[in-house]
């Protein structure tokens, strides 16, 4: 009898086991992003791909640059039998829709990097988030271009601020509003800070709304930009130059680290993009897949809201700072 008992444990255990690994082969994660073409959102997907090697589960990529696209993907999901997405959003109004289609679909969904909001521009704090702590980062931008500032021997009061904003992306207005409190605190005049709304969140678009203030405003004796991602500060200083501007004028600090800026520094002269915030894609890639596959096999859900750090890197330093951050 014992023994019986005995065996029947063991084929218990064994069928556990073995329906465990199963479930691990079959658990499909979709990794949904806004700007497939953005070097920071393909590194996401390699960090999440990174995850599913390791840990055994297939990361299905998908790229949605709208809110139909976005929707479709979620179906696309569903149909391919996937247990969970992670996604950053083209659009975080889409939050409630983007919800009753995971639903619909029995998926499990957390967000990266942009947040959903809710009918009111609440964050949608059922669904588990992790994104950068923009507010902090942003500080840290402006900290860096007054301390740059005052290391070239200039006034503040000589100095243009381009604000690249994208103000509908609460997450950008953090970065951005971060900075120029930092400016303001440190000296600058309100008035030297200039808007220039980007209509879409990439280089070209970053550089018709910069052009615009630089052409308004040629009186400035030396600018900076700041803006979401190195992609709208790149935005900037590619419109600083093409009016002519000498690069040691400009002071342009981004946000991101990804190969945009990488192949910035790598530029044999020095242009007036001189540092960025380097934000971990390892974190956002690797652990939010990790998160959403302990969810589905473990039924541990990922915490409501996770703000990751970022780090200073310039030309000289940044292999170092992202070899640090394990993401090299
Ligand atoms: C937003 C930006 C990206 C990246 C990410 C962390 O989604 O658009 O460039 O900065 O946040």
């Amino acid at each position: 009898m014992k023994r019986a008992i005995r065996s029947l444990t063991l084929a218990g255990l064994m069928a556990g086991s073995l329906l465990g690994s199963a479930f691990a082969a079959d658990t499909k994660i979709g990794f949904v992003v806004k700007q497939p073409e953005e070097p920071w959102f393909q590194d996401e997907w390699k960090f999440a791909d990174q995850a599913g090697k390791e840990k055994g589960f297939t990361v299905v990529k998908i790229g949605a640059e709208d809110g139909e696209k976005a929707l479709a993907a979620i179906d696309n999901l569903g149909a391919q039998g996937a247990q969970g997405f992670i996604i950053c959003t083209p659009d975080v109004n889409l939050g409630p829709a983007l919800a009753a289609k995971a639903q619909a679909n029995k998926l499990k969904m957390m967000t990266v990097d942009d947040r959903l909001v809710d009918g009111a521009g609440k964050p949608l704090e059922a669904v588990p988030h992790m994104g950068i702590s923009a507010s902090k980062i942003g500080e840290l931008v402006g900290q860096t271009i007054a301390e740059q500032t005052k290391a070239r021997g200039w006034d503040l009061k000589d100095l243009g601020v381009i604000r690249v904003s994208y103000d509908q992306l609460p997450t950008a207005k953090d970065r951005v509003d971060g900075a120029t409190a930092m400016l303001l605190k440190a000296g600058l005049p309100q008035a030297n800070i200039f808007n220039a709304p980007q209509d879409k969140t990439d280089t070209e678009a970053a550089l018709n709304a910069a052009t615009t203030v630089i052409n308004a405003h040629p009186d400035v004796k030396h600018w900076a930009a700041i803006g979401l991602n190195d992609e709208a500060v790149l935005g900037a200083v590619r419109a600083t130059e093409s009016v002519g501007i000498k690069p040691a004028d400009v002071i342009g600090v981004g946000i991101g680290g990804a190969d945009s800026a990488i192949n910035e520094f790598k530029k044999s002269q020095p242009t007036g993009f001189v540092a960025t915030v380097i934000i971990s894609p390892k974190r956002h890639g690797y652990e939010t897949a990790t998160d959403m596959f302990d969810w589905i096999t473990k039924d541990q859900m990922p915490p409501t809201l996770t703000q990751t750090a970022g780090q200073l890197a310039t030309r000289d330093d940044y292999a170092k700072v992202r070899q640090g951050l394990g993401i090299q």
